[in-house]
């Protein structure tokens, strides 16, 4: 298979200005009929070629004349019309198949119901069309059906319904809005609805409409109250307005994604959209406020103005994720999670980016778009644009941002036209910003501070070095903004002078290979607070000592450093540890800070349960290579067996002391209360003592909400044992019929880092609950166990490698942008130590021989082992 390149970029050969879609639909034989409105885009005398696959076609006709034989070819991918006329209609008839669609790609079936999932490339399995988001087009959408599918949408307006023959009915659609094909969507079935309303700052009523699987309206509730808020707030915050009457969510259980922006008919998967204390997580709840608020935000970054090819996916991915960001902030308080969201992105970024799997976050070339969703389109793709607003300030950001969706609204653009509305809003030249759309990897930086006593000043020396990455050997310096501050040795913020400014804290633009900084009017040796709120996606090595850090630990007005503070000084000891050098004296040195921070009492619960937790093993592996997984998993269980021990006293009242007492809420303060307890309970279950097994076994049965259930069974599968048995049988008996709660059983077990989790784990693929096509329950299993339980998956047998292959085999025959999602964990072989890596590799080689794989699982596990 060949790739295809950012720099081929040719604008369509031809464009649809209106399409009129029917659907006859029926489970195995659907029709879908199609009147395009086609226009040849320039004077040229190229064929039409449009995207068709795995379409049955009846009949092709241009201007009501039906071709022959000859005039017109279909293969496996095109629909080819050597020489059409410069502008006519071409009607199509195509048949397809849903119910057997398990690629969940184009229109299928899930829970008895007709749904679609189109970007990147789906809706070429619904009809004939130039499958690419430059082509914009009016569509209108009639469905016709059974009546037992109830309910017929899709996008934007209903114009008309009525009733058929034959116990059918029917519903006629029309977006008024250009749209892209992959915007598309359809939803047939019968659902139960929550209605809501709500008013825009212009006086418009606005109907919302959640649709969900028949009796759970009452747990769309949350979604719903997120979805008003995240309305209000793009109004708020960026000025933006809702556009149509109606706006709807649909929630599927089957589904690749997490949830789809297609406009005014969002899908979602119910995963990320029910919710109730039962059978929810705060965890849970906090994601669906996000995703809500992502996928409502992309009415704007996305829909209004879309992209104009898929190597532009971060226009549209990583300014929602920064706008989606900035409404969790708002809502749930910004340090806490800037902290999360540096968490993740350290979990799935940083280790993609230092991996064979590493891209920019604008790549250059692909194989197949869909491997493209990526972290580093994503959330690196967010960071960028936080960096942007760090280094030309807030107002010219916002200033910006006004001139793109007044320039470019309607239009399929690119990330050049974007960063040009803040190069005149700021009047700055961001030409070199532009290297970190372009440039794969994590920059590593050094900073180290000299204090001259005498003359009150700071010298600060700041590097910065890319590693080569694959076909990027070589890498420019980037503008890395490091926000920076003092503190004295007591912890009290110390003023400085920047350029005979007064200030607490600045920004440094790291904008060459090394950068010297001089800071005057220092009045006392300082410890120096940088990268604070992480405002830059790198490595940061400085020469502080322990007890700086310490200093930061304690007191740091940046919360963010607060706590990375106590991650850095916690993996140290581990890495030490693992290394065979344990520090015992600086392991109690930090369990003693961890108990002073968690005494505290103006920082809140939210910020302490994440004081609480030690850097994942998965970012210590990131650290050191060769890695030995089971070492750092040893090592890091030694550091809290520390902690467990030294703070006992502490947890124990931390965990009595914040039971819910009145009625659950999910807000922050009542989330932020459950997870420094959960956190409490985790971290005792590290100590030997026999009466923790109770608290925790206790903690699970007088569990009034999921939280504290999936919290109180955490606990105990840590601690293992008979008790752990009973409350995971328990578990499975009593939320059997809620597939959202049993892949929670499903994931926990995943999770088990416990010596005899391995047989469980690979076993669980038989449990008759365990369904390969469905993505949530693959993933549940096969991904938590391949990205959260490194000790397990990294067995020396190699066999944790070996059934992580035999899923992707397997589940590459009928879904392969499923499939290829769970390559990534394979990726790491090269930084094993060998025996392991070999072990690894061998699966990937396993993998790329096996005949008729999809291009999808085909490019990654190439470029894995590449
Ligand atoms: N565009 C979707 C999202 O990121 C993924 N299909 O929200
Ligand atoms: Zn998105």
């Amino acid at each position: 298979p060949q790739p295809i390149r950012l720099s081929d970029y040719r604008p369509p050969a031809y464009l649809v200005d209106d399409v009129h879609l029917t659907f006859d639909l029926q489970p195995n034989t659907t029709r879908v009929k199609a009147r395009l409105t086609v226009r040849r885009n320039g004077d040229h005398s190229e064929p039409l070629a449009f995207n068709g696959e795995r379409l049955k076609a009846v009949s092709v006709a241009i201007d009501g004349r039906v071709l022959g034989d000859g005039e017109y070819v279909i293969d496996a991918e095109l629909l080819t019309i050597p020489a059409p006329p410069a502008a006519f209609t071409l009607e199509t008839e195509v048949e397809i198949d849903p119910e057997n669609n398990k690629a969940l790609e184009g229109l299928y079936m899930s829970g008895g119901r007709f749904c679609t999932q189109c970007e990147a490339e789906g809706f070429r399995k619904i009809t004939f069309w130039p499958d690419r988001p430059d082509v914009l087009s009016r569509f209108t959408v009639r469905i016709e059906a059974d009546r037992r599918f109830r309910h017929l949408l899709a996008n934007g307006n209903l114009v008309e319904t009525g009733e058929l023959p034959g116990g059918r009915h029917f519903a006629v659609w029309n977006d008024p809005f250009l749209k892209p094909c992959y915007l598309f969507a359809l939803v047939a079935g019968e659902l139960d609805v929550l209605e809501d309303k709500l008013v825009t700052k212009s006086g418009r009523t606005v109907d919302l409409r959640i649709y969900v699987d028949p009796g759970m309206a009452p747990r769309a509730a949350y979604a719903m109250d997120a979805l008003k808020r995240s309305m209000t707030w793009d109004e708020e915050a960026y000025g933006r307005e809702y556009d149509l009457d109606l706006f709807m969510i649909v929630a599927v259980r089957d589904f690749n994604f997490g949830a789809m922006e297609n406009k005014g008919l969002n899908i979602f998967n119910s995963s990320l959209l029910l919710a109730d204390p039962a059978t929810a997580t705060d965890v849970d709840y906090e994601r669906i406020e996000a995703v809500v608020a992502h996928e409502y935000f992309h009415n704007w970054t996305g829909n209004r103005i879309t992209c104009r090819d898929w190597f532009q996916l971060c226009l549209k991915e990583g300014l929602t994720v920064f706008r989606e960001q900035g409404f969790c902030a708002d809502m749930r308080g910004e340090a806490v999670q800037r902290i999360k969201a540096v968490k993740v992105l350290r979990m799935r970024q940083f280790s993609e980016d230092q991996g064979p799997l590493a891209h920019p976050v604008r790549p250059s070339s692909y194989m197949k778009i869909d491997n493209f969703y990526t972290a580093t389109i994503y959330e690196k793709g967010s960071e960028v644009i936080g960096m942007l607003k760090t280094l030309i300030g807030a107002d010219a950001f916002r200033k910006g941002m006004d001139l793109y969706f007044d320039r470019h609204d309607g239009e399929a653009t690119t990330v050049e036209a974007f960063i040009q509305c803040f190069a005149e809003a700021s009047g700055r030249d961001l030409g070199d910003f532009f290297a970190w759309y372009e440039q794969a990897g994590t920059p590593r930086i050094t900073l180290s501070a000299t204090y001259d006593e005498a003359a009150r000043t700071l010298e600060l020396v700041l590097t910065q070095a890319t590693p080569p990455s694959n076909g990027q050997e070589t890498k420019r310096p980037l503008p890395i903004p490091v926000t920076l501050g003092l503190l004295d040795h007591e912890g009290r913020t110390l003023a400085f002078e920047r350029d005979g400014q007064a200030m607490d804290e600045t920004v440094i633009v790291l904008d060459q290979p090394e950068v010297k900084v001089t800071l005057t009017g220092v009045d006392s040796l300082p410890v120096v607070s940088a990268l604070r709120g992480f405002s830059a996606p790198v490595v940061m090595k400085t020469d502080a000592e322990p007890k700086e850090r310490y200093v930061q630990l304690a007191a740091d007005p940046d919360l963010f450093n607060r706590w990375e503070a106590g991650q850095d000084l916690a993996a140290d000891l581990i890495l030490s540890r693992a290394a065979g050098k344990p520090n015992e004296v600086g392991e109690e040195r930090y369990a003693e800070a961890v108990g002073r921070a968690l005494n505290d009492q103006a920082s809140d619960n939210a910020f302490k349960a994440l004081l609480l937790a030690l850097p994942a093993e998965t970012d210590l592996a990131l650290m050191r290579s060769p890695v030995d997984p089971g070492a750092l998993h040893d090592a890091r269980e030694a550091l809290r067996l520390r902690l467990a021990l030294h703070l006992d006293a502490e947890l124990r009242r931390l965990h009595t002391g914040l039971q819910d007492l009145g009625e659950f809420s999910p807000d922050a303060a009542g989330a932020g209360r459950r997870a420094l307890r959960n956190a409490a309970l985790e971290l005792m279950a590290a100590n030997p003592r026999n009466d923790v097994a109770d608290i925790a076994l206790g903690h699970f049965r007088a569990a009034v909400n999921m939280t504290d259930q999936i919290g109180g069974l955490n606990a105990l599968m840590l601690i293992g044992g008979p008790a752990f048995e009973e409350a995971l049988a328990d578990f499975y008996a009593r939320w059997k019929d809620e597939p959202l709660v049993i892949d929670k059983w499903f994931a926990l077990q995943g999770r088990d880092p416990s010596e005899t989790a391995l047989g469980r784990i690979l076993g669980l693929t038989a449990h008759p609950a365990f369904d390969q096509k469905n993505p949530n329950r693959l993933r549940a299993l096969v991904s938590s166990f391949a990205n959260f339980n490194p000790v397990r998956f990294h067995d020396p047998s190699g066999a944790g490698y070996r059934f992580l292959a035999d899923q992707i085999i397997a589940v590459d025959g009928f879904n392969p942008m499923t499939a290829a999602r769970l390559v990534d964990p394979l990726g790491g072989w090269r930084r094993l130590k060998p025996e392991l890596g070999a072990l690894m590799k061998a699966q990937l080689e396993r993998i790329v021989a096996v005949e008729g794989l999809s291009k999808n699982v085909y490019e990654l596990a190439t470029r894995a082992l590449n």
